[in-house]
């Protein structure tokens, strides 16, 4: 197992590791000992050991008797089997196992991480720190971890158990005392938990700076855009199907005084294709199940059963989730955020168009099977009704004389339609909930973000939305990894540093594979949009080209690819790509929105008008337009580049969540489950460079000038490096503990944490006798 370093170097501790592990918890081990001599010591003193059993899995058991090179173990049921000692590794004790910081394990691999965090799930606790990382294993239940009793614990110092509070106390400090903005920024697989832990970082931010209106608010935004923008997949009851980051904005007396959110993508298709099991969004079944009477008649809303575009899924209801009730929360929150009745009625109006354009239904009319719009069916009128044309109008739309259309065009053109009005109706939803949020007066430039992206998905079928979903998840990694490893590989060459060898899986190499230009998959699919015969299969096989000794890429049959991501392979069809990325209305559909006496279509169809000038292509027509316009993908991409950008000015905190089991039910810890995710996202090597390297760096300057007062020294002046030096000094921070580069200074962990607390103490104290001379003299 020892040569397995490279698949998984968490099972060898470096020698370098070793040699801090000497005076582990069983004994002192001889200066240098590495991991032969730390098994046979365990072999010998007979002690509890991590063997690999034949599946693969690791087991707890205890030596019985050993032959050198294989070994007898009584695992935890009593039973004796015979292992081969290189499949061994050793323990820590119970007590070091289900530590708060994975840095303290003596030990330092796979199994006792994975021991750890399932020892601390069983006890509900379920946030653990990775040396600067915290990650949070989903309970899928209420551990009662929140509240107002708790939030105070954190800001008072009482509580410094791992928690997102403490994260976000972090980046409140940060902002409020060094002026820099910070960024918490949450990443894990779909289901992983990051919405809610999203939810708590606000809920801590809010209950801090809170004092003004604007601060109730900014929660129930948040309960607006889920129910427009979640829906429940196989991975998650409330699947987030939009990328969201929330800026929170603060006022020089750390109050706050506003935010802005900004949205990415949204999983548009969802409102016209669900798969078997799923469900459209959460906004639909809520508006059916709980609208009033009254509104219901005026808006010819029926039963979620009825709609076509939610009952093909037959998936109509999530188990413990009353939609009704939700939807009466969604009201409150749309009050609260200032929506009035009328622009309600008017979304709410718009929602029933859509559930009614999908109940358009078409007949043959020809033996080519060219089709017309079925006119007697009350779909067509009671959707031209609720957007405020004529069901000829929309008629005209839907199949156009001078083009015969098959099936599958009409159907994909009463879609578009649909489509359009969800997206375009959400993005309103955004910008009137920013106007709500907008603060009030110039605010300070204080702010601190919060990035809470859809999950990482592998499903059964994965189309372009799974494409841009972990396309997202890849850049996402790369920001962790460049912040966690890459920077710090840098600082540690430029200013001399000796220090073991970073080892972590760079994802660069599958970004280039998707964003690469001008051969790249999206840069590729953008090339399509000018060939008239492209299709999604000339499309594949342009990627099976390219990219066929791609080390990231995999041919599959027919029109699917497959993509060796950082948190594994997925394989996506193409049916759809090249359409999705054109994404583009008629010009006719645009046309009969802008002469459509709903406000709110007239408004979505002007945005488009000034978006785009250059013609818009007819699905009917044989003739493509050149298009010079970038694809979805690409404008995504362009999206995203900017937003990590935006965050790179910013000072990170890396939240980072865990789905505990496949089936979204509590009390389950999987264990190959979590170590695989541990694996992925590099946490394993956080711990590692935690625990050996210097994981904390500050720039002389910087340290003196934070740090310089401790001195109280008088008419003393001194270079940045030698005040940073006498505090080392005085704090007496034993030399290995730090090193001095030409810039700057490396601390191992823990160093700088407990000079905080000092700085901190003293601030506070300082502060305390400043109020109460100012109460003095007033
Ligand atoms: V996705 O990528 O949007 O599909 P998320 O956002 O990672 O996913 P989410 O926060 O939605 O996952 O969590 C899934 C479910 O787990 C929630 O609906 C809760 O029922 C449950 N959950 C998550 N975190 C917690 C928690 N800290 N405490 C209790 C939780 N339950
Ligand atoms: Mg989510």
């Amino acid at each position: 197992k020892r040569d397995q370093g490279d698949e998984s170097p968490y099972l060898v501790a470096s020698e370098k590791d070793n040699e801090d592990q000497v005076n582990g918890p069983y004994g002192s081990y001889p200066e240098g000992s590495n991991w032969e001599e730390i098994i046979s010591y365990f072999l010998q003193k007979k002690l509890r050991v991590w063997c690999q059993i034949s599946s693969g899995q690791w087991e707890l058991g205890t030596i019985q008797s050993n032959s050198g090179a294989e070994a007898s173990v009584m695992l935890s049921n009593n039973k004796v089997i015979k292992v081969s000692t290189v499949d061994l590794l050793p323990t820590n004790p119970d007590i070091v196992e289900g530590v708060d910081d994975l840095v303290q394990l003596g030990y330092l691999n796979e199994p006792s991480v994975v021991n750890s965090l399932q020892q601390r799930f069983s006890r509900d606790e379920i946030y653990c720190n990775a040396g600067s990382v915290l990650i949070a294993v989903n309970p899928l239940k209420d551990t009662k971890q929140y509240g107002d009793g708790l939030i105070t614990a954190y800001r008072e110092r009482v509580m410094n158990d791992p928690h997102v509070y403490a994260v976000a106390d972090a980046a409140y400090s940060g902002v409020m005392q060094d002026e820099v903005n910070q960024s918490i920024i949450i990443s894990g697989e779909s289901g992983a938990g990051k919405t809610e832990t999203a939810k708590a970082a606000l809920q801590y931010l809010t209950a801090l700076g809170g004092g003004s209106g604007i601060v109730d608010r900014i929660p129930r935004a948040n309960v607006i855009l889920e129910a427009f923008g979640n829906a429940k997949t196989s991975r998650n009851n409330n699947a987030s199907r939009f990328g969201k980051l929330i800026e929170i904005l603060f006022s020089r007396t750390g109050k706050i005084c506003g935010a802005v959110i900004q949205t990415f993508l949204l999983e548009k298709s969802r409102v016209v294709q669900l798969v078997n099991g799923e469900r459209s969004f959460h906004i639909f079944y809520q508006l059916c199940a709980g609208a009033p009477s009254t509104l219901k008649e005026k808006l010819n809303i029926r039963m979620a059963s009825e709609y076509s575009y939610l009952n093909h899924s037959e998936c109509l209801v999530i188990g413990s989730v009353d939609d009704a009730q939700k939807f009466h929360v969604l009201v409150e929150a749309l009050d609260m955020l200032q929506f009035t009745k009328e622009d309600q009625e008017h979304a709410f109006r718009l929602l029933a168009a859509v559930l009614w354009i999908g109940n358009i239904t078409f007949q043959t009319i020809n033996s080519e099977n060219h089709v017309e719009v079925v006119m007697a069916n009350e779909a067509i009128a009671n959707a031209a009704e609720l957007m405020g044309c004529s069901p000829n109008e929309l008629k005209l739309v839907l199949s156009t004389p001078t083009c015969n259309r098959t099936l599958r065009q009409a159907t994909d053109a009463r879609d578009a339609l649909a489509k359009f009005i969800y997206a375009s109706l959400f993005d309103w939803l955004v910008e009137q909930i920013n106007k709500s949020l907008k603060p009030r007066r110039e605010h300070s430039g204080r702010s601190i973000n919060i990035l809470d992206f859809y999950g990482f998905e592998s499903l059964k079928k994965n189309g372009f939305e799974q494409f841009c979903i972990n396309y997202a998840n890849e850049r996402l990694q790369q920001h962790f990894i460049r912040h966690l490893f890459k920077l710090q590989q840098e600082d540690y060459e430029f200013n001399g540093v000796d220090s073991t060898k970073l080892n972590f899986k760079d994802n660069q190499e599958c970004l280039n594979l998707i964003e690469k230009k001008p051969i790249g998959v999206l840069a590729l699919l953008d090339e399509e949009l000018s060939f008239p015969k492209a299709t999604d299969l000339t499309f594949a096989n342009k990627l099976k080209q390219h990219f066929k000794s791609h080390p990231r890429f995999k041919g599959e049959r027919g029109r699917a690819f497959g993509v060796r991501h950082y948190a594994g392979e997925v394989v996506y069809d193409t049916n759809g790509f090249l359409e999705k990325n054109r994404d583009m209305l008629h010009s006719d559909s645009i046309q009969l929105f802008s002469s459509c006496s709903c406000k709110l279509l007239q408004l979505f169809a002007s945005k488009m008008v000034n978006y785009s000038h250059k013609p818009t292509v007819s699905m009917c027509s044989t003739e493509v337009v050149q298009s010079p316009e970038p694809g979805a993908g690409t404008k995504y991409k362009v999206l995203l580049c900017d937003l990590f950008r935006k965050l790179e000015r910013t000072s990170h905190h890396f939240i980072c969540c865990i789905r505990p089991n496949r089936n979204q039910v509590c009390g389950v810890f999987e264990e190959d489950l979590v170590l695989q995710q541990l694996r992925y996202s590099g946490i394993l090597e956080v711990v590692r460079i935690s625990r050996s390297g210097y994981p904390t760096r500050m720039m002389h300057q910087e340290f003196a000038e934070r740090f310089g007062f401790f001195l109280k020294e008088t008419g003393v002046s001194r270079d940045p490096l030698s005040t940073s030096m006498a505090v080392l000094q005085r704090f007496n921070v034993h030399p290995h503990m730090y090193h001095v580069g030409y810039t700057k200074l490396f601390f191992r962990a823990g160093q700088i944490r407990a000079l905080e607390e000092r700085r901190k103490q003293v601030v506070q104290g300082v502060l305390a006798v400043q109020k109460y001379f100012r109460s003095c003299h007033s």
